[in-house]
């Protein structure tokens, strides 16, 4: 078998031959898995593992004039678009390109919401430093060179906290520099195998299978990409070996020039201990504070690279028009999202996430979806506070558990609502989301999301996810990104209906009404390793919207 890839780290899950099966596993035709919506689907009624959304509107007997906002911290936004369009918040009491803050919320002409990280041009930032980088910044002059026993006590917890971002650095350092190397040797081969291939296949449609065979015919070795790449290799072998490794990766020439310019910027700008981001934008680093940044939320002509991708599907997910009977299909119709953009290429800053947090609760979000993680947190303080103050107005906040397919109980993942030191919880309305597969059985939980009994809450969809997308309409894409959105939209369904809840009654309606799976599950990251799946999150369970829905009805009848 070859194990090829140029670029990305390729987790290839071996199969092993058990023996013993301590579960049932039920085999889910492929036309099942090929199901646009499944994942809205019932296990009960479908025998498809979604989030029940789909029977709950069929047998809903309800109808609401409520509306309810959900604000979205992310990147920029396709407005336009058709499943958006009129799906998104207006600020109506802010006069528009007056230059003036006519609401006195502290933001000028913000009509339909705020960009932290717009620059002074009125565009926006693309590249930031990863917040490893700032945790160098800020400590290396008091611990460059220095050994442990030298820290002072009361600074090991920083020093410690250093060390771990330098190793960081490091690697991705390395595993960029890497990958850039295999990017600048493909765009030199690809057009040199493309024309070599011609001879053998004159109209250039071929395919991996056929590929397969001319290269079983013509190799002159078994080396791998990484040696042929080092090698510099250039017979017939290695060149149909690298049609097949673009192919794999869905490559063609003019993605990988793309590809190698953007991370030319990674490794020159996000990696760059001497970049500053905050340069663009203009504002005091050191301090909170409103109304730094642009209004422009949808910016879709100034830069190269269009960051509208990510926001449009989480947003799609959560209010995707419903009405227009096609595309995707939200939460409901009454679900308003206010588009909020904190988010480059690299890490958001701890100041952007708390300011749009503040934001958002001060112009009546009720739901804040956060999908995005990172592994450190240079001014935690300042997000903790901000949740705080989302708990105190009764807003949820819904966090993504990240896509490295790590234990986020002992390596840490941010923004989080987890004390690691003390071991605790420091407020009441945060959820974190794992993301599922469609597949039941071993696969349930994915290699690349993210887990943890204390630190994941509950897991949702998050795997071959149909959604909005920018600049084409729709795609089918993979990540904890997605699982997010299905848990926020559930929370604002709950609100349209039973707005009498509060948060803490909301987040543990979502923990209790969660379908339970008694089966075993592949660990990510645990090399074959299995474990229950309800000893991967807090909750144990995957997100029912269904059950969440009759759980929330009973609440609310109770409290009347
Ligand atoms: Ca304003
Ligand atoms: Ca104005
Ligand atoms: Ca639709």
């Amino acid at each position: 078998m070859r194990i090829l890839a140029f670029g990305f780290l390729l987790i290839v899950v071996m199969s092993c031959g058990s023996s013993e099966k301590t579960y049932k596993q039920t085999a889910l035709s492929s036309s099942l898995d090929s199901i646009k919506y499944w994942y809205h689907k019932d296990y009960s009624l479908n025998k498809v593992l979604g989030i029940s959304l789909e029977r709950w509107n069929k047998e809903n007997k309800l109808t609401t004039k409520n509306k309810i906002i959900v604000a979205v911290l992310d990147m920029q936004i396709d407005k336009n678009h058709d499943d958006l369009k009129g799906r998104l918040w207006i600020n109506k009491k802010e006069i528009p390109n007056n230059k003036k803050d006519d609401d006195q919320n502290g933001y000028v002409d913000d009509v339909e919401g705020w960009g932290f990280t717009g620059d002074k041009n009125g565009s926006y930032v693309q590249f930031s430093n990863h917040e490893f980088i700032r945790v160098l910044r800020a400590y290396q002059k008091d611990f460059e060179g220095i050994k442990e026993e030298d820290v002072d006590i009361n600074k090991v917890q920083y020093f410690k906290e250093y060390l771990r971002a330098k190793k960081t650095y490091n690697d991705k350092l390395d595993y960029n520099r890497n990958w850039r190397e295999s990017l600048i040797f493909m765009e030199k081969v690809y057009p040199i195998a493309k024309d070599s291939l011609k001879k053998y296949f004159p109209k250039e449609g071929y395919s991996i299978k056929q590929l397969d065979s001319l290269y079983l015919l013509k190799k002159v070795n078994d080396k791998s990409f990484w040696q042929r790449r080092n090698d510099n290799d250039r017979d017939l072998g290695a060149l149909i070996e690298y049609m097949i490794s673009a192919l794999e990766l869905n490559q063609n020439y003019e993605k990988i020039v793309d590809q190698k310019i953007k991370l030319d910027s990674v490794i020159d700008l996000s990696l760059n201990i001497k970049y500053n981001d905050r340069k663009e934008i203009g504002d005091d680093e050191t301090q909170l504070e409103k109304g730094y940044g642009n209004n422009n939320i949808s910016d879709s002509f100034s830069k190269r690279w269009k960051l509208l991708y990510h926001n449009t599907r989480v947003s799609g997910i959560i209010a995707g028009n419903r009405d227009n009977e096609t595309g995707v299909y939200g939460f409901s119709d009454n679900i308003v999202i206010m588009p909020i953009n904190i988010s480059p290429m690299g890490d958001k800053h701890d100041k952007d996430i708390a300011m749009a947090i503040y934001y958002a609760v001060d112009n009546g979000a009720k739901v804040i979806n956060m999908s995005f993680s990172k592994e450190f947190s240079l001014k935690r303080e300042w997000v903790d506070e901000a949740l705080r103050y989302a708990e105190k107005h009764n807003v949820l906040v819904v966090s993504s558990a990240g896509n490295n397919g790590f234990d986020i109980d002992t390596m840490p993942k941010y923004p989080t609502d987890y004390d690691y030191s003390l071991k605790k919880e420091l407020c009441g309305n945060f959820i974190t989301v794992g993301a599922t597969t469609n597949l039941v059985g071993e696969k349930l939980v994915p290699a690349f999301t993210n887990y943890g009994k204390e630190n994941v809450d509950i897991f949702a969809p998050g795997y071959k996810i149909y959604m909005a997308n920018y600049p084409e309409a729709y795609t089918t894409e993979s990540g904890t990104s997605y699982a997010a959105p299905m848990v926020s939209g559930t929370a604002a369904l709950i609100w349209l209906y039973y707005p009498n809840l509060s948060v803490q009654e909301v987040k543990k309606i979502i923990f209790e009404s969660g379908t339970s799976y008694d089966i075993e599950v592949l660990v990510p990251g645990g090399e074959g390793k299995k474990a229950p799946f309800k000893d991967l999150s807090k909750s144990g369970k995957v997100l029912n919207v269904y059950n969440a829905m009759e759980m929330a009805k009973e609440v609310s009848r109770k409290k009347k």
